[in-house]
């Protein structure tokens, strides 16, 4: 194993229980972290802690659990406002995942702000659940999509922002990171010529707040979503950041408990954001133990694990290139690009790459990974795709490489 960065990444991957088994004989090295990532002890001690000691539903009991509980729910909201750098807590709202976070703003702000008329403008290179809610919207509210054509290194074609552009743009929804060509996106700029001409940015940080420190403030974007699970959190738990002006100004998206003030037989009024978007029983514990996996991430630093994953991208590219008859998709300059590398092998389908792969015990995706127009641009119909997170090694990059070299050869 080369060493690649400050951090003992030997060390830290002990924290991670599930990453010490063998797969098939062989050791795990688990390459899909852009699908969900692994998680480490503290959070699935600090979850087993919430059931096993204070599980009690939130904001209704006045007795000791419930207290405990709604006090470290609240905490952990604090956590997510402090990682983004929100100006308050109350700009967080807890969602099941970014999909329903970007899903809530299509509905209930789209709903109460488009008509026809409006434009919407995408990226090509969104995943499904930054394109089919603005679809869904586009379909009630008579608003028309656009969409940012990506050039053929797989960045955003900037220059196309201009005739894209316009008073009649109500949002930009972008992606910070691609999850399959590995692109970061220079989201500020976007968000400062989106304002330019009155049009909101919502970005989808799904592969970024995981990855490197993001800044709500410094981005200067209106919403912004991602999901816990990608970022040694528990599935079930995500956010949606928004201005608080915007939140305040929305409707409700689900109506039930704990989203109202005063119910009446005929219409309700409606409790303050957070509160008003959080309808029924949140995900307490899953919340909670997001706290510990900000924590986690906090105690490692988001810079160095950005810089680690750099580096296994860097040298990724580097051994990939050594592949027969592979071709890497997206930005080969190292400074543009996240720890996602899809890529296609001559004469072997991704799936049949995956597949050999997980007799080597080599857990990778393959598939259209939820982008069928990125697809469509690149003109394949799959990819299989690599991706890096904190715990990986150069030796899972090494195996990775061995094994597509001898599954070239078997089809060959
Ligand atoms: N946006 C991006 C950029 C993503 O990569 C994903 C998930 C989502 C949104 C949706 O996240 P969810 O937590 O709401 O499901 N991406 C992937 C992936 O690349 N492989 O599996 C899921």
């Amino acid at each position: 194993m080369v060493t690649l960065s400050q951090f003992d990444v030997l060390a830290l991957k002990r924290d991670f229980p599930i990453l010490s088994q063998e797969v098939k004989g062989k050791p795990l090295a688990f390459l899909d972290s852009a699908a969900s990532s692994q998680k480490p002890r503290q959070v699935i001690e600090c979850l087993e802690d919430y059931y096993r000691r204070y599980n009690a539903n939130v904001h209704r009991g006045v007795y000791k659990l419930s207290e405990e509980a709604t006090f470290a729910y609240e905490r952990a909201r604090g956590k997510v406002a402090r990682l983004l750098n929100a100006r308050s807590p109350r700009e967080i709202v807890f969602t099941r995942n970014t999909t329903e976070a970007i899903n809530l703003v299509a509905y209930a702000w789209g709903g109460a702000n488009l008509k026809p008329g409006d434009r919407i403008l995408l990226t090509v290179m969104e995943h499904h659940s930054n394109i089919v809610p603005w679809q869904m919207l586009a379909q009630r509210s008579g608003a028309a999509l656009d969409y940012l054509p990506v050039d053929s290194d797989g960045r955003l074609a900037l220059e196309a922002l201009d005739s894209l552009l316009s008073e009649r743009t109500k949002i930009v929804a972008v992606t910070q990171q691609s999850n399959v060509l590995g692109t970061i996106n220079p989201v500020a700029e976007i968000v400062r010529r989106a304002h330019a001409v009155g049009a909101l940015v919502l970005v989808d940080a799904a592969q970024s707040v995981p990855h490197m420190p993001v800044d709500v403030q410094a981005l200067d974007c209106d919403f912004l979503a991602f999901s816990g699970h990608k970022m040694c959190g528990p599935t079930g738990i995500g956010a949606l950041w928004g201005r608080r002006e915007l939140l305040e100004a929305m409707p409700p998206f689900l109506g039930g408990g704990s989203m109202i003030k005063i119910v009446e037989l005929e219409q309700s009024s409606y409790a303050d954001v957070p509160a008003r978007f959080e309808a029924g029983t949140p995900a307490i514990g899953e919340a909670i133990a997001l706290g510990a996996a900000i924590d986690y991430l906090n105690e490692i630093g988001l810079d160095r694990i950005h810089e680690h994953e750099l580096a296994l991208t860097s040298y990724a590219l580097g051994r990939l290139g050594d592949v027969a008859g592979l071709t890497i998709f997206g930005p080969r300059t190292i400074a543009e690009r996240g720890a996602a590398v899809a890529f296609t092998l001559d004469g072997v389908h991704p799936h049949d790459i995956a597949g050999l792969l997980d007799g080597e015990g080599i857990a990778l995706r393959a598939g259209h990974h939820c982008t069928q127009p990125l697809h469509r641009v690149l003109d394949v119909m799959a990819t299989a795709r690599a991706s890096f997170y904190l715990y990986n090694t150069t030796e899972d990059i090494d195996r990775l490489v061995v094994a597509l070299d001898k599954a070239r050869k078997l089809f060959s």
